[in-house]
């Protein structure tokens, strides 16, 4: 069988809004292709066995929903993301309320399969759909100044009860070196397993940045602003000696309460799936260059 690619299947632009645009004809002709696209990953990708998608939407931290690791699977169904616009300010040629159908406009989109570590030691292998953040950034025109990007997470109370409470001050926030953020594997994800984003998984657009732990990887995105200044990031505000700006996984600097030179993989059977850490997640060929001369051990 050959191997299809996403732009065999469909226009790029359909695939975001697949949800509301396959019906009758389009759904039938569709359904077996999607299926077909899990075998064309982006050269990017790992080639190490995904979660499940029960394990990938059954275990998740999004603490506008609750602290456990069950209660976004639980709670996110009340989120609303259709309408959704991010604004995208600071430091860009182009500033706006760009409506998400607009800001995905031309992106090219693909799969690509990411390790995915939490700094709680846990990880996951997951097949996002994404475009690279990259692309976004260089469309609205990053100004020569600009040295970082900050990105903000949804503040909808009404929808997200765990805002209700204020040990995190809302928004969520992250941020990124403008060069983390150029970087070809930093994407945004809108989609995993073929499918839209799960709402526990950050839909409708979400980060993934996958050398960092996971934190960094911000989810139900509505700003990201072009900054000279070092961005606050919402785990450096709630604990600083045990969350840097960086965050880049590394299994010789261990996080204050624990070990961080070996992971489980959740779902794995065989050895509790206790495995080594790999330095910047496994992507140190890609990424390492981007930290040269620098004190990790520091800049944790
Ligand atoms: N807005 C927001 N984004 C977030 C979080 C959160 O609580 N709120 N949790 C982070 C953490 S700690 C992790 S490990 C990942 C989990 O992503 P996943 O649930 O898709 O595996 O999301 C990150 N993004
Ligand atoms: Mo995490």
């Amino acid at each position: 069988m050959r191997h299809l690619t996403w732009s065999d299947v469909t226009p790029k632009p359909l695939w975001l809004n697949r949800r509301q645009l396959m019906t009758g004809a389009a759904a039938l002709a569709a359904a077996p292709a999607f299926a077909d696209m899990k075998a064309a990953p982006s050269k990017y990708s790992t080639d190490a066995t995904p979660n499940t998608l029960e394990e990938i939407s059954g275990y998740n931290n999004f603490y506008e929903f609750g602290t456990g690791k069950e209660d976004p699977a639980a709670y996110a169904g009340a989120l609303t993301v259709d309408p959704w616009s991010v604004v995208i300010d600071g430091m860009v040629d182009k500033p706006g309320t760009y409506d998400l159908a607009d800001l995905v406009k031309d992106q090219p989109l693909e799969e690509r399969i990411y390790r995915f570590r939490c700094v709680e030691a846990w990880s996951m292998v997951v097949p996002w759909i994404g475009f690279q953040l990259s692309g976004l950034l260089n469309r609205v025109g990053v100004q020569p100044g600009a040295k970082f990007v900050a990105l903000e997470t949804l503040v909808r109370p009404e929808e997200m009860f765990g805002q209700e409470s204020a040990f995190v001050e809302w928004p969520y926030r992250e941020g990124l070196r403008l060069d983390e953020a150029m970087h070809p594997l930093t994407i945004l994800a809108t989609g995993l397993y073929g499918d839209d984003l799960p709402k526990q998984n950050g839909a409708p657009i979400r980060l993934v940045v996958p050398w960092k732990y996971g934190f960094k990887s911000i989810k139900s995105i509505v700003r990201i602003s072009l900054t000279d200044t070092m961005p606050l990031t919402t785990w450096n505000m709630l604990q600083p000696s045990e969350y840097g700006f960086y965050s880049n996984v590394n299994p010789l600097v261990d996080h204050p309460r624990w070990s961080q030179a070996s992971e489980r993989r959740i779902g794995a059977g065989l050895f509790d799936g206790r495995q080594d850490t790999l330095m910047f997640n496994g992507y140190e060929p890609e990424v390492a260059s981007l930290y040269a001369g620098m004190d990790l051990a520091a800049n944790y």
